[in-house]
């Protein structure tokens, strides 16, 4: 500790002025984007949000819904792109952690392996709220509440649809699937519900099945293999447009009609996917909503209030043909 020297009485009074200013700065500072956070002096809540990357149109969608609520609804907003890295979320929540937000939200991009840092927002008193995909842990008391789709029921949905078109098949009908990236709820789930809906009928069969990581580039490469490797592809069932879509370009690259030649079922139903179904390109999606943001910050406010909410919300959904999509596509908002 340097030696502390004492100071004439106007130095002092100086010195003491600059000192509270100093402090008062701080502490206003402290409020700003750049940290402290909590609610503000105003009563404003602070939101910290982890989105999974921008690997979709879906992705891009979701986070416009969830930048616009917030702004709608007053709700400052801290917002981290993760690059589909769970590192760099855990590593975003721990940030929020330390700013002392009012609330974390954030879409897992993977289900597995959360317990920890999720312990650690429920030691600082900070509640979560899961949005878009879950996680598998066990305790439930990690986080307030999801909302978000029931993926399963989307995958059932494809797999039901297919099943009644191919219902009079004679020979087997060989799929190939375009999972999400690997672990995440929606590629297990989706997968899960597909193939439970189609082992109605034993001529449906999934010849090959690898993550193309929910992207265009990873759809449209892991098509190229499944091309290679398959003589005879009839069905292509993505989890989601975006690998839909570059799977498209390594169907036409290989000489075949899509939608035609290979039947194409993906999930989703953002607009260039249902100009693909309108086109004829797809044959059928089902829908998953990315508008998420009104209700997930009415839920902030809610849980930053105390109030009890319920432990899972699910986003109304519904499926389209090409004939449905050409009607809808005027109207649709993402
Ligand atoms: C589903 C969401 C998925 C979308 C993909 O809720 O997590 O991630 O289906 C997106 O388009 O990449």
């Amino acid at each position: 500790m340097g030696k502390m020297r004492t100071q004439s009485a106007p130095w002092r009074a100086a010195a003491v002025l600059a000192s509270v200013l100093l402090v008062g700065g701080v502490a206003a500072c402290g409020n700003s984007d750049t940290g402290g956070g909590g609610t503000k002096d105003d009563g404003k809540i602070t939101m910290g949000f982890s989105q999974v990357g921008a690997e979709s149109g879906w992705r891009t969608a979701n986070t416009t819904s969830i930048k616009e609520a917030a702004a709608e609804a007053g709700i400052e907003l801290k917002f981290d792109d993760a690059q589909q890295k769970q590192e760099n979320q855990i590593k975003a929540i721990r940030n929020y952690i330390q700013q002392k937000v009012d609330v974390i939200a954030f879409s897992p991009v993977v289900e597995s392996g959360w317990d920890t840092v999720l312990k650690e927002a429920k030691d600082a008193d900070i509640p979560v709220i899961l949005t878009d995909r879950s996680v598998d842990s066990a305790d439930k008391s990690l986080y307030k509440t999801f909302l978000g789709s029931d993926f399963v029921k989307e995958g059932k949905l494809a797999g039901e649809w297919l099943v009644e078109q191919k219902k009079t098949a004679s020979g087997p009908v060989n799929i190939v699937e375009l999972q999400g990236n690997t672990g995440a709820a929606p590629a297990n789930d989706r997968k899960k519900g597909f193939g439970e809906a189609i082992a109605a009928n034993p001529n449906l069969k999934i010849i090959a099945s690898q993550p193309g990581d929910f992207t265009r580039a990873g759809g449209k490469q892991v098509m190229e293999q499944f091309l290679k490797a398959n003589p005879k592809i009839d069905v292509l069932f993505a989890h989601n447009d975006d690998m839909g879509l570059g799977a498209l370009e390594a169907i036409t690259a290989a000489g075949k009609v899509p939608g035609k030649d290979i039947t194409i079922i993906t999930v989703d139903a953002v607009k260039d996917g249902m100009q693909a179904l309108a086109d004829g390109k797809f044959n059928f999606i089902a829908e998953c909503s990315p508008l998420l943001g009104p209700q997930l910050m009415d839920l902030a406010k809610k849980v930053h209030a105390g109030e009890e909410v319920p432990p899972r919300i699910e986003t109304e959904e519904t499926t389209f043909t090409t004939e449905q999509a050409k009607e809808a596509l005027p109207n649709r908002k993402y």
